[in-house]
């Protein structure tokens, strides 16, 4: 190989993993499953692109379905869990799902035990990044 053929995969190397690594997660944790086979997934996801992004597929696994929730108030001071399309990432900021907030929902899992098990997670976004996470499985994550 030559030099410049190798300075030029050096320079396409480089740019390609500064494009990939836009989103970044920096947090990830699943609560217990309850009766139902159901469990939250938390994620604390940066953006450090300058172009606002979102969360627009969540595929699990350890399970048969997912849905985008939020806590949303209808007008009476009154949060309700509701299904959304997609959860928001800001430009140059952090999305931090929460108890109450912003989560992925699980459906269809086997028992999961706290500081045992992990969800393996394949996330996809506006802007095309796929990222991939294992997240353990901790006590106290509530819908
Ligand atoms: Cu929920």
């Amino acid at each position: 190989m030559n030099k410049t053929l190798t300075l030029v995969l050096a320079i396409c190397l480089t740019l390609s993993s500064a494009a990939m690594a836009e989103i970044k997660i920096l947090k990830r944790w699943a609560g217990v499953s309850n009766g139902r086979g159901s469990a939250a997934l938390y994620l604390q996801i940066q953006n450090t692109s300058n172009k606002p992004d979102k969360l627009i597929s969540a595929q699990i696994a350890e399970a048969t379905h997912t849905e985008f929730h939020n806590h949303i108030d209808q007008g009476n001071g009154i949060l309700h869990m509701g299904i959304v399309d997609s959860i928001p990432v800001p430009q140059n900021g952090i999305m931090q799902f929460k108890p109450g907030g912003y989560h992925i929902m699980m459906q269809g899992l086997r028992p999961l035990k706290a500081g045992q098990d992990s969800v393996h997670a394949t996330l996809g976004f506006a802007s095309g990044q796929t990222v991939q996470v294992i997240a353990p499985v901790q006590a106290g994550g509530e819908e």
